[in-house]
């Protein structure tokens, strides 16, 4: 044993506890402290059984995966653990693992190469492996099979979604649930045990079914895979796996998955999944903003607006049991908006997400109002009326008038400066921007913005508040367009100049979603409305340089009221479900319009729709963290994971680019640079990283260092 595993015995039962904080992960030394424990128990005749547990507030979460990152494919850290579990498997006393908390990927394995599983009712047990691009390494799409049938397997390995410990007993991978105090009763569960057989989950046959029984879930795996996870490797490996153990004996099928987890662990789709596991846990740590600073409690709320947006914020607070107030300028407008929730919630009910009586819940959680007068008690105020700096202003000064002393007062805007909005108030300190992505009650994403004034109280509440409402929130500065809107146009611009160049409509969408984004860009206006963009391009004409060339056909498709969905006509043409089609006269007119302003038509390839779309929005990413508008580029990344559809497996733009090669993509935009001109420009912070070798991610550990 050693610090990390430590042994006491309770007369006859040893309880070996796992002690590595924060989530007892399977660091180096703790399996082997626990083999060392299993043998001590083996060699005293005083024991009969061992029980595991682990200390504080969780059983195991899993293999450290901090450990990843250090492995070569000729290191033997993952051949380690799988033997240490065969050992623990072959103890000749029974050993029953107490599991609270989670039992993760490898926390999952070693429960299952105990001989008894037994758990707190709240437990949850997973093989989340696929999550991180890599499938179970240590016997577990061996060994699950075993103990809850195939289906189940296939199911829990391919999706890496987690199941109750209840479900769990249901299936027969929980031997016992225990709602008590898990220890003292898992040693009387390990004493009425004790003196029968350890059996071996390894050599358990009964519930893995025959090759034909199993064929049609391995054949519906694989097309659920094809569907819900397009482009990963992984999800596929864990189906492989899981099958390897209804064809081969247990000890072919292990070598059958290591292979399989060898070839993830050293994929980048790994790589890039673990970037992003660690960087969602990064981005709230904000360097001048310690854990410790006070925060304000949000408990009752209040939302300007009820449109679209104001109206998915109310439900995402009601969805997190907090009562929120919606406010709009008459009862019209507030009745459609309620009408939105409430239709969006029955689709919810429909779609089996919620049940009438959760949604019966939040909507009591929810009203409406009419003025300000009861905004006095409210913690926070979120506003979403139209996108205008004179309403805004209009609307911080009510607030100012309304809300008591402390109360934060967000702004839900896309693109307007915050410092202006909070000019209105006499307490700028409270102003933030909170901006939502549609639709709000969906999209994970929550842009913080912060203002030149914001206080560290709102800021550090407002990263709170994200996690009370399940949102992933990133701090980013006061640029217009803040850090995701400003990076999407430059991307948007360049779809746009490909079509005027003689690219089709579909092709430049079908490129970047065979590069794995959710949808294409062109596709994206049309759902977003085109004339959001056209409106703040008139209202910003002025600032645009004489001489740089901008994109045309947008604004020409606007002027003759294509404004993408809500029209039925945008980029492409829709039916009256929104099913899209390509519009030949959108073709036409394009090529009408380059003609007319000169643009010489060409053959365009579907990389080089990837490099300019792609590059372009890196270019400006390289730019924004290097004004300090973003943090770090695993900031960047976040942002454009949960709020963009960029490819998990790819890590973010900015980790993408890392993959490719500074080098080589600094080279490509100073190509781009020379063909296309100043709007190429390389960023300096992309040229001074190439130069050096260097990568986004070094210069986020400088960053680090420095802080
Ligand atoms: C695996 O097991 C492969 C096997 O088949 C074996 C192959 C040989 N390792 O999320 P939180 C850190 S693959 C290292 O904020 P929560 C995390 O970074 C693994 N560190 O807390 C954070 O650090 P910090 C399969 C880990 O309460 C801190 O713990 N397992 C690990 O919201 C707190 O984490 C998984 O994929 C780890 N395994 O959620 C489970 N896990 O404070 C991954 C966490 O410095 N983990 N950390 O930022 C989780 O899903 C969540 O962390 C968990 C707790 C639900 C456990």
């Amino acid at each position: 044993m050693n610090n990390l595993v430590t042994i006491s015995t309770h007369d006859d039962i040893a309880v070996i506890t796992i002690d590595n904080p924060p989530v007892n992960a399977l660091s180096p030394g703790v399996p082997e402290g626990i083999l060392a424990a299993i043998d001590q128990v083996n060699e005293s005749p005083a024991l009969r059984a061992a029980v595991v547990i682990g200390a504080g507030r969780t059983f195991v979460a899993g293999a450290d995966i901090k450990e990843f990152g250090k492995m070569t494919s000729g290191s033997r850290s993952r051949g380690s653990l799988l033997p240490l579990l065969l050992r623990i498997e072959d103890s000749k006393k029974p050993v029953v693992m107490a599991i609270h908390g989670t039992a993760f990927g490898g926390g999952l394995e070693l429960a299952m190469a105990g001989h008894y599983r037994v758990a707190a009712p709240t437990a949850q047990v997973g093989q989340p492996e696929v999550k991180l691009g890599i499938i179970p390494g240590a016997g577990g799409t061996q060994r699950l099979p075993r103990l809850v049938g195939v289906a189940k397997a296939v199911e829990m390995c391919a999706n890496g979604n987690p199941i109750s410990a209840r479900e769990a007993a249901a299936l027969g991978l929980i031997d016992q649930l225990i709602e008590g105090n898990l220890a003292a009763e898992a040693v009387t569960f390990a004493r009425g045990v004790a003196s029968q057989p350890a059996r071996k989950t390894r050599e358990r046959t009964e519930k893995l079914g025959s090759a034909a029984e199993c064929a049609p879930i391995f054949a519906a795996a694989r097309d659920l895979a094809h569907k819900k996870q397009r482009g990963l490797m992984a999800p596929l490996a864990a189906i492989d796996a899981v099958e390897a153990a209804t064809r081969l004996s247990f000890e072919e099928g292990c070598e059958a998955e290591a292979r399989l987890f060898t070839e993830c662990l050293f994929s980048d789709q790994s790589k890039a999944l673990i970037h992003v596991f660690f960087s969602e846990r990064e981005v709230g740590k904000i360097p001048d903003i310690p854990k410790e600073t006070p925060a304000i409690p949000v408990n009752r709320v209040a939302v300007v607006g009820s449109g679209t947006m104001g109206g998915g914020i109310a439900m995402v607070f009601a969805n997190a049991g907090i009562p929120v107030m919606l406010k709009d300028v008459d009862q019209e407008a507030l009745d459609l908006g309620l009408g939105k929730i409430k239709k969006n919630y029955a689709s919810s009910v429909q779609r089996g997400r919620f049940t009438q009586a959760y949604v019966d819940e939040r909507l009591q959680l929810i009203k409406p109002v009419l003025s300000y007068d009861a905004f006095s008690d409210v913690d926070m105020v979120v506003e979403a009326v139209f996108e205008g700096m004179a309403l805004k202003k209009t609307v911080f000064a009510e607030l100012d008038r309304a809300c008591r002393s402390g109360t934060i007062l967000a702004t839900n805007t896309s693109t307007l400066n915050i410092d202006e909005i909070a000019g209105a108030t006499s307490r700028p300190e409270s102003v933030i921007g909170t901006h939502f992505f549609s639709p709000a009650n969906v999209m994970r994403l929550l842009e913080i913005v912060r203002g030149k004034a914001s206080s560290k109280a709102v800021i550090a509440s407002c990263l709170q508040l994200s996690k009370k409402l399940g949102k992933i929130g990133v701090l980013v500065g006061n640029c217009r367009g803040f850090v995701g809107n400003r990076m999407f146009g430059p991307y948007r611009r360049e779809a746009q100049f490909l079509v005027e160049e003689g690219a089709e409509v579909q092709a430049v969408d079908e490129a970047l979603v065979e590069f794995g984004n959710a949808m294409g860009p062109l596709a994206t206006g049309d759902l977003a409305g085109l004339d959001v963009g056209w409106r703040i391009r008139k209202e910003y004409r002025y600032l645009e340089k004489p001489g740089i060339r901008q994109p045309i056909a947008e604004d020409r498709l606007c002027e003759l009221g294509r404004f993408g969905q809500k029209t039925l006509k945008g980029w492409y043409r829709y039916d009256e479900s929104r099913r899209a089609s390509v519009d030949p006269e959108v073709g036409a007119l394009v090529r009408k319009w380059s003609a007319d302003a000169g643009i010489p038509q060409r053959q365009i390839t579907a990389s080089e729709i990837v490099d300019r779309c792609i590059y372009a929005l890196v270019n400006e990413g390289a730019r924004i963290l290097e004004e300090g508008y973003a943090l770090r580029a695993a900031d960047i990344d976040i942002i454009y994971l949960n709020g963009y559809g960029f490819p998990p497996y790819r890590g973010g733009p900015m980790w993408h680019v890392d993959t490719v090669g500074l080098r080589k993509v600094y080279q490509r935009i100073c190509e781009l640079h020379e063909q296309h001109g100043e709007l190429w420009a390389p960023a300096p912070l992309l040229k001074q990283l190439a130069e050096a070798g260097k990568t986004f991610a070094d210069y986020d550990k400088q960053q680090l260092a420095a802080a």
